[in-house]
């Protein structure tokens, strides 16, 4: 299989800007580049799955070069929806540095800041240079231009992006022999007009192939979850809430993306394929998946953290777990205040329970544990020495209902 049909197989491939790519993609020797802006402190999942074709190509026998756009955090990529706010340098430059240190650590390439080369250049020789060289026809044809004016308006800062996307391209086509860009699918405007510009000042054919967005069975952006984006560094998304949202992914997506987002070949997913559609209920595919990305990004040892997490959950062994492993596990249920008392009247307090009577049942039968261990004795106090941490209580009620209870100290 050529790394073409490779890219293809796996859904990689949205659109090429010319048929000569396919040649020069399987014979190797291509320098490209894919870039990211600093409007955050972390990448998130999407980010990964974009910039796992640097890994891909390179294998493959191409250069990759990584950008991270200190000048384009400045100014605000068109979203096709509403204006961004302008974020203040400092912030732009801190995450600038947080990107660059992070990139370095998954995608072992070179890292270039576009700042360094836009920063000088005059309004002047901007206009003259590269300004001159784009119809103002062929910047509204864009669609996230176009859709932009429609829904709020567009400022003219957002609609000249396109413009220092554009001689990004053109400064690494001449300065790092760069032919090639890669983006996802929103990209492919900004990266077109790179093409555009360098063929009317040096006549040079240079590349462009985007990638189709990540998204779940109902064409939602994958890689969020409760509307929070699932970052890569682990102080943000720990590495077990990682292993939860990959974990729980949907079946009829899970092959799609152990073919987006893993290095599997063919053959393995295919077999993982089978075993999935015998047995989804295993989870085999997507405990593959959640394997395969965590260590790659956290290392062998966190994934096997993670794992043990969910099991000790799994097995009510509460006590095993760290604090900020609780956090998480525990995130979507009730959140309650409670003060040290016996067990009935903490259960009334918080309105687990309706009433001393019902509390007292509850108890008596069993169905009340605490931080894993079932409690039967409706004169069991709740007290510092009993919670976890001294402070988080973790009350289940029946099978399934739990509560995250904070001790007041
Ligand atoms: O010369 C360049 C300057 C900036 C950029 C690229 C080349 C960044 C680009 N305009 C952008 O906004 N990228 C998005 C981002 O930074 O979050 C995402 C894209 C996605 C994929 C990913 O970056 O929306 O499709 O390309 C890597």
């Amino acid at each position: 299989m050529t790394i073409y049909e490779d890219l293809q197989w796996r859904g990689l491939i949205q659109d090429i800007s010319s048929p000569d790519l396919i040649d020069k993609l399987n014979k190797g020797g291509l320098t490209f580049y894919i870039g990211t802006d600093p409007t955050a402190d972390s990448l998130h999942l999407g980010h990964y799955s974009s910039f796992l074709i640097t890994k891909r190509l390179a294998k493959a026998g191409h250069n990759p070069i990584i950008l991270v756009g200190g000048a384009t955090g400045l100014i605000g990529d068109p979203r096709g929806t509403e204006e961004r706010k302008l974020s203040d340098k400092e912030i732009i430059f801190h995450n600038f540095n947080c990107l660059k240190e992070q990139v370095q650590k998954i995608f072992p390439y070179p890292v270039v800041n576009n700042y360094d080369w836009v920063k000088d250049i005059s309004v002047i020789d901007f206009l003259r240079d590269y300004g001159k060289f784009i119809n103002v026809g062929y910047m509204l044809g864009k669609d996230l231009v176009r859709r932009q004016m429609e829904n709020s308006g567009i400022s003219y800062a957002e609609f000249s992006y396109m413009l220092i996307q554009g001689l990004d391209f053109k400064y690494l086509h001449e300065n790092m022999g760069v032919d090639l860009q890669v983006a996802g699918s929103d990209q492919w405007g900004n990266a077109t007009t790179g093409i555009e510009l360098i063929r009317k000042t040096t006549g040079d054919e240079v590349y462009v192939f985007t990638m189709p967005l990540v998204t779940d069975s109902k064409g939602k952006k994958f890689g969020k979850s409760e509307g929070n984006a699932i970052w890569l560094d682990r102080e943000k998304t720990s590495p077990y809430e990682l292993y939860q949202f990959l974990f729980n992914c949907e079946d009829e997506m899970v092959i799609t993306y152990l073919k987006r987002l893993t290095f599997l070949s063919r053959e393995e997913i295919e077999q993982i394929e089978k075993e999935h559609l015998q047995a989804p209920e295993l989870r085999i595919a997507q405990k593959r998946l959640a394997r395969e990305i965590i260590v790659d990004l956290h290392g062998e040892d966190a994934f096997v953290e993670a794992e043990q997490v969910s099991q000790n959950l799994f097995n009510g062994d509460i006590k095993k777990l760290a604090v900020k492993d609780l956090i998480v596990a525990f995130k979507n249920v009730p959140h309650c205040d409670i003060k040290a008392d016996n067990i009935v009247n903490v259960l009334v307090d918080s309105q687990i329970c309706k009433s001393k009577r019902e509390a007292n049942e509850f108890v008596n039968s069993g169905a009340i544990s605490v931080n894993g261990e079932t409690i039967k004795d409706a004169e069991f106090e709740i007290n510092k020495s009993v919670a976890i941490d001294e402070s988080i209580v973790i009350i289940r009620r029946g099978k399934k209902k739990y509560y995250f209870c904070n001790l007041a100290k």
